[in-house]
């Protein structure tokens, strides 16, 4: 007999990977792990009887001659299928996307870097023109959605969302999607995001505005993340702390944070955790959540966010500098040549103020090439301290008509801020 099996907590992609298997391999029947996510279970109420699916709680592994795994790499993560992993005669497939920590060793294997291991069946589903009916479809795509995050993860592929769009040519119904994939949360949840609206404090570093708050909270709460995600959305801050405490033991610190603002992860390495730059999490040990918000605070208060400052992204002020003397035809030639939409008009290292590339070609237009650039320098243009934060930066880029801001020094030009310097902080993150 063939069994297709997968992870325990098993999520949609690792359910849809299943289903997808037992239409690939015809013979084959699906052996459902007993512990399932709560989104998993209620789908499986409804769809239990179409689906190739058994659970494994009263499955005899008797007589698996071949055994097929699907979203996981590692027998530790699968149901009581140790007895399988002792025999040697036993035929193993895999279809997954898993790349660390394989201890399962298959003859046949399909691994490989893609956003949801069910992309992977979908791809070989549509390379042997397998029919499959809409609800079937809806599965697939809840597969899909649920292990990107709607495609919205890093780690999606062009293949991922190809295979969304074979789903949908193919009848998946985006209205249950949205039901099943719903993230609302449960009232124990909803009341901890209670407590956080009302108990956080907002705290100001370097004008990046933070939500801070330590509760103490029933045990057993498994999505606080989401909830600091929707407590930072809500309240409109930049980045939000929730420290958690369920048993005298331990506090769970879950920061989260609009990108490039905060470097949650440096945080949470500090405090003995881990994450990026906009989530991470850590545990304190032996303090109470107080204490260890006490701490975040600390941290944040001493830099530790590295909010990034404005002079570790501006560009050299070279191909934006003009001499205060020189002629207006210098200064549209110097625009044409460096390809920028505005000057700074200098005096020595003196910034006196900018020019734009319209005003020049007016001058042009009007015959006054030969008059020096001094009379034209507008006096008030967007400048900033090379010490200002990338925030300041953004924001005053809004007013900036020519897309570049000044960074001066003591009346110095130290450097300019362009547009495409702010683009690129944010595509880093
Ligand atoms: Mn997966």
């Amino acid at each position: 007999m063939q069994i297709v099996t997968t992870h325990t907590g098993t999520d949609f992609d690792a359910l849809a990977s299943m289903v997808a298997c037992t239409f690939l391999y015809p013979e084959s029947v699906g052996v459902l792990p007993s512990r399932v996510n709560p989104e998993v279970k209620r789908f499986m109420s409804v769809h239990a009887h179409i689906l190739r699916i058994r659970p494994r709680k009263d499955f005899d592994l008797d007589g698996v001659t071949s055994l097929i795994v699907v979203d996981a790499n590692n027998w530790q993560r699968l149901d009581r299928m140790d007895v399988l992993s002792k025999k040697d005669d036993l035929d193993v497939v895999c279809w997954d996307h898993h790349m660390e920590g394989v201890t399962i060793q298959s003859g046949e294997t399909h691994r490989e870097e893609v956003g949801a291991a069910v992309t992977l069946l979908l791809e070989e589903m549509q390379r042997r023109d397998t029919p499959f009916s809409p609800i079937h479809a809806t599965l697939f795509l809840l597969g899909i959605y649920s292990d990107t995050g709607c495609l919205r993860y890093p780690s999606v592929t062009a293949r991922d969302a190809a295979m969304v769009s074979f789903l949908i040519e193919n009848g998946a119904d985006l209205n249950m999607v949205s039901a099943y994939l719903d993230d609302s949360v449960d009232d124990a949840h909803a009341e901890v995001f209670r407590k956080m609206l009302e108990e956080s404090e907002i705290l100001d570093v370097d004008t990046v505005r933070i939500g801070l708050c330590a509760l103490y909270i029933n045990n057993g709460l498994t999505s606080l993340a989401r909830v600091v995600s929707k407590y930072r959305e809500f309240k409109g801050v930049d980045a939000a702390f929730g420290v958690f405490q369920a048993d005298s033991q331990k506090s769970m610190v879950i920061g989260r944070s609009r990108p490039g603002l905060v470097d949650v992860g440096q945080i949470m390495r500090v405090l003995g955790g881990g994450g990026h730059t906009g989530a991470g999490s850590a545990i304190i040990r032996g303090e109470c959540p107080q204490v260890a918000a006490q701490q975040v605070r600390a941290l944040l208060a001493q830099g530790c966010h590295k909010p990034v400052a404005v002079e570790t992204i501006m560009s050299s002020p070279d191909k934006y500098r003009v001499d205060a003397g020189a002629t207006m035809e210098t200064a549209a030639q110097i625009l044409a040549d460096n390809n920028v939409s505005g000057l700074m008009v200098c005096e020595g290292n003196e910034l006196l103020g900018g020019l734009s590339a319209q005003v020049c070609a007016k001058a042009g237009k009007d015959g006054r090439l030969g008059v020096p650039v001094k009379g034209y320098a507008k006096r008030q243009i967007p400048k900033l301290m090379p010490s200002a934060s990338y925030r300041e930066a953004m924001c005053l880029m809004a007013e900036a008509s020519e897309g570049i801001i000044a960074v001066v020094d003591a009346e110095e030009l130290v450097g300019v801020v362009s547009q495409v310097d702010l683009l690129l902080q944010v595509y880093k993150f």
